[in-house]
């Protein structure tokens, strides 16, 4: 409980399912996306109101679940398990959500608006609550697989001159070695990562051991989300770190695929994991055994950026994280203060709950039927 006795009695749920144009055609599931379909929690309480932000897209090609999937869990599954309820707190949220098995990004969503709702009643900035030690985090951005070599050096040119202190690339077979070692050449100092999000097999292992020279900071689930063993093998052979980002479901998953040598840095997305409770015992999980970490981005909206800028100013966080401006991605935010750069740094919000005011004229603009 946050300071008072009473906690949150949830009046009602409503979801808003946005479509927010996006300012060059994303990558993703083997098309191009020009836009990035959202989907927003509120939850009306005794306290006030609160937001969250579920971190899948239209379509189930990142993890299995789905703007669709995770609106009718909402609905059907979840929101009756919380609307009517007293005396909520957030921590009690995932046991009154546990009987419904998976659907992590809704149950995250879920969650947050329920933090939300009782940090922004008790006047507390969601940084204060995690235990931030940092007041601003380095920026860093990711890449897609671009056209031609020169178009990417082109592309990471343009983030560095933006100040990002580290830029990740899209690697996937045949479009990885040339073109992340004409990144190395033309920027030899610069913070570098390649994401593979499982492109390859342990076939690859001796063509992907063609990185070992570029000095990256590591590479991103090389294999399938399921292969912790070929990942543990990949590490031998590799000198590259292996970084997991889709085998990281839980502080349980996490703790299996450190400790056999399938992972030795961890991606850590809140709506992956089922929200930032978890993913606050990640953290501290790798803290506590100095398993660098950094937080990956799920091209979220201001509201999810800024609570992943909260989390990403803990300790444990090592590494610069996908945490980009506002305008990497939206030509429009759903919040009135987009979030930004300064110096290749982002200003971790201060102001109670997520530190963000939702823009509800916005909201409604981009909102689907
Ligand atoms: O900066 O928010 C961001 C996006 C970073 O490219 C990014 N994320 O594999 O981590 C990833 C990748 C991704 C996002 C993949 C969404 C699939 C969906």
């Amino acid at each position: 409980m946050l300071g008072y006795t009473e906690g949150v009695h949830i009046e009602a749920i409503d979801l808003f399912h946005l479509s927010l144009p996006l300012r060059s055609p994303w990558r993703a599931g083997g098309g191009h996306l020009a836009d990035r379909e959202v989907l927003l929690v509120r939850l009306r309480s005794n306290l006030g109101e609160g937001w969250g932000e579920c971190a899948a897209f239209a379509m189930p090609f990142y993890s299995t679940e789905y703007i669709g999937s995770a609106r009718r869990t909402i609905e059907e599954f979840l929101a009756p398990r919380l609307v009517g309820a007293i005396g909520v707190d957030s921590a009690s949220v995932p046991g009154m959500l546990a009987p419904i098995t998976g659907h992590r990004m809704a149950k995250s969503a879920l969650e947050m608006a329920v933090l939300d709702c009782e940090l922004r009643a008790a006047g507390k900035s969601f940084a204060d609550y995690l235990g931030a030690t940092r007041d601003r985090v380095d920026a860093g951005v990711a890449i897609g697989i671009a056209g031609s070599v020169g178009d990417l050096c082109d592309a990471v040119a343009a983030r560095v001159d933006e100040g990002y202190r580290r830029v990740k690339l899209k690697i996937e077979r045949k479009r990885d070695v040339i073109p992340v070692t004409a990144v190395r050449e033309q920027f030899p100092a610069l913070a570098l990562q390649v994401d593979a999000n499982g492109a390859y097999t342990l076939d690859d292992l001796d063509h992907l051991s063609r990185l070992d020279s570029l000095g990256l900071l590591l590479i991103e689930q090389p294999l399938h989300e399921d292969d912790l063993l070929g990942h543990a093998r990949a590490a031998e052979r590799l000198a590259t770190p292996i970084c997991l980002d889709e085998s990281l479901v839980s502080v349980r998953a996490t703790e299996t695929a450190v400790t056999i040598g399938a992972c030795e840095v961890v991606n850590l997305k809140p709506g992956r994991v089922g929200g930032y409770l978890e993913a606050k015992r990640i953290h501290d999980w790798c803290l506590e055994r100095s398993v660098p970490m950094w937080c990956g981005g799920m091209l979220e909206t201001g509201l999810g950026r800024a609570a992943n800028v909260a989390l990403a100013a803990l300790p444990g966080f090592t590494l610069p994280g996908d945490l980009s401006a506002s305008e990497r991605f939206y030509q429009h935010d759903i919040v009135t203060e987009p979030i930004t750069l300064q110096d290749g740094t982002i200003a971790v919000p201060t102001g109670p709950g997520m530190g963000v005011d939702m823009d509800i004229e916005a909201i409604e603009r981009f909102r689907l039927p």
